[in-house]
């Protein structure tokens, strides 16, 4: 069986998680703590040379960066989450490379320095956290317009850039980012979280923060 090594409170993890899920593939979910630096383990740099989760077995063949396990996933099942002809899936990539490049990193350094670095009482970088405020400033509108022309990122079927972009948005609650005022981009996101694809990881982002917190 496909194995998947990762964390609830890893975006790009819960990414290939939920396009696991939606393409039906059964697996078993390894979870690594890399707050006990489970992710340095020799065994673990067996899997990934780099101590990075995700990284995916899947009956030896091993991968790992999550947006090629995804593509491998969507290819695999020759599933439309990652179409086969070349512009289409063009389009798909470019959606998928600026929300993982630039939407999902900036939402990131914004979450580790607002929630992260408190907990592990690493040096907070406030001008990190005001720069990448403004950046998402920037990318919010371009997403919101999109999502105002069709019900997803690239028309109206969703793709594995819709999975990239939900799991990157997942933690803008903890990490007290408004998106209020897009209104598109909160209909899409709404919708996507009530599918099974992704309530079968959690309900919310911050209930699975909550848990590895009073752990
Ligand atoms: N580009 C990588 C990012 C992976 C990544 O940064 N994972 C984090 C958890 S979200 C990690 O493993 N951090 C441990 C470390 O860097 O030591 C991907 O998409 O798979």
């Amino acid at each position: 069986m496909l194995k998947i090594y990762g964390s609830d409170l890893s975006s790009p993890s819960n990414k290939v998680r939920f396009t696991a899920n939606y393409l039906g593939i059964p697996y078993e979910y390894i979870k690594i703590n890399l707050r006990a630096g489970e992710h340095q383990a020799p065994e673990f740099l067996k899997i990934n040379p780099a101590g990075k989760i995700p990284a995916m077995d899947d009956g030896g063949f091993i991968l790992w960066e999550s947006g090629a396990i995804c593509k491998y996933l969507a290819n695999k099942q020759k599933s439309d989450l990652y179409p086969g002809e070349f512009k289409e899936r063009a389009i798909v990539d470019q959606w998928l490379d600026f929300s993982t490049l630039h939407v999902g990193m900036a939402v990131s350094r914004v979450l580790y320095n607002r929630v992260f670095a408190a907990m592990r009482k690493e040096e907070v970088d406030e001008r990190s956290i005001k720069e990448n405020l403004k950046f998402l400033e920037r990318f919010f509108p371009v997403v919101d317009q999109q999502l105002g022309k069709n019900a997803y990122l690239t028309g109206n079927k969703w793709t594995l850039a819709d999975i990239t972009l939900l799991a990157g948005l997942d933690p803008i609650e903890i990490a007290h980012i408004d998106i209020s005022s897009y209104k598109n981009i909160v209909k899409w996101r709404n919708g996507l979280k009530q599918k099974d694809f992704y309530t079968k990881c959690y309900k919310e982002y911050g209930e699975a923060l909550k848990q590895a917190a009073s752990r």
